[in-house]
């Protein structure tokens, strides 16, 4: 993959605005090691956002962006809340779906991109929040994990309805009370990720995004496993620190609370037995690549 697609004519340079010529500059498409280390010294795929003002979401989206394996060929689906609102503000080809229908469109989609793209990877990437994923959206999302669709579905877990205002969701803690839900929970967290292992997802995790180096692990192996072999899931927790009183200075440290062993955001990992295959595949040929590139920079050294 090249910047070829981004490429701006010569007569048109000067007008275009100085966003896109950063991108066709500095941005990270075709680089094959790209991950959140490039943030600082490259364009990133996304520099504003809508969010509130320290929003765990704001960085969740910049480490997803910075470590997808291929930016160029992946489309992203999207669905109403929060996450919505950056998505215009995305460098990655992406579509808005009718709230809760994002792994139904993404189902079309992926089958369309390989019947219009044979034999040209097109990664497929659904984001949307947990009451799209968990609730109104629950049976798309199941029914896209039975048919083993090859894409990865990504879940912003905040725990509650955030751009409505705080409504409950499934993914909400026992007990808790939110402005639109003064009742309480009553029930426990719905176990998602086990019930996306039971569905046939092949690469489920649960964790914050305390850890960039974390997410971006745990983004390639979701995508790269969703491209070969099926279903993938991932449960982040970024926290609504509007909902749950935090200042914009204290949702990493929520994260960090909530990550602990005994916390509901401990890290949970499961692979199928195929995916452990493709991951140790993938480990080896790495390792090659590397090992190859050191020889060469210290054959062109001596
Ligand atoms: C079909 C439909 N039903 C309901 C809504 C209203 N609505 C907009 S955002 C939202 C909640 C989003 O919650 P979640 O998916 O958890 O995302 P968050 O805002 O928390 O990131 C709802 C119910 C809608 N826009 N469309
Ligand atoms: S309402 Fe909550 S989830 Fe939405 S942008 Fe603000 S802090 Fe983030
Ligand atoms: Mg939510």
């Amino acid at each position: 993959m090249s910047k070829e697609r981004i490429k701006i004519s010569e007569d048109l340079y000067d007008i275009m605005p100085s966003d896109y010529q950063d991108l066709v500059k500095s941005a990270t498409y075709g680089k094959e090691d790209r991950g959140w280390k490039d943030i600082g010294t490259s364009k990133e795929l996304i520099e504003q956002h809508s969010l509130c003002a320290g929003c765990p979401e704001s960085m969740a989206f910049r480490y997803i962006l910075a470590s997808l394996p291929n930016p160029e060929d992946t489309v992203m689906v999207g669905s109403t809340g929060c996450t919505s609102l950056v998505f215009p503000m995305v460098a990655v080809h992406n579509i808005h779906s009718l709230f809760g229908n994002q792994n139904a469109i993404a189902s079309g989609l992926k089958r369309a991109l390989s019947v219009r793209f044979p034999g040209r990877v097109k990664d497929v990437v659904v984001l949307a929040g947990d009451g799209a994923t968990v609730d109104i959206g629950l049976d798309m999302t199941l029914q896209a994990w039975f048919r083993q669709e090859k894409f990865t579905t990504i879940c912003f877990d905040n725990e509650l309805y955030a751009n409505t205002g705080g409504q409950e969701s499934g993914l909400m803690q026992k007990g808790f009370v939110a402005k639109m839900a003064p009742v309480g929970k009553l029930f426990d967290k719905v176990r998602l990720p086990e019930i996306a292992r039971e569905s046939g997802c092949h690469y489920v995790v649960n964790c914050t995004v305390s850890k960039p180096s974390l997410v971006e692990k745990v983004i390639r192996n979701a995508v790269h496993i969703a491209r070969e072999i099926g279903p993938t899931y991932l449960q982040l927790y970024t926290p609504c620190i509007l909902e749950i009183g935090k200042n914009s200075m204290e949702g990493l440290q929520e994260m960090r609370d909530s990550e602990k062993p005994t916390e509901r955001f401990a890290y949970k990992e499961y692979v199928s037995e195929p995916a452990k295959q493709l991951l140790a595949e993938l480990a080896a040929k790495d390792k090659e690549r590397k090992a190859a590139a050191k020889q060469l920079a210290g054959q062109a050294q001596a």
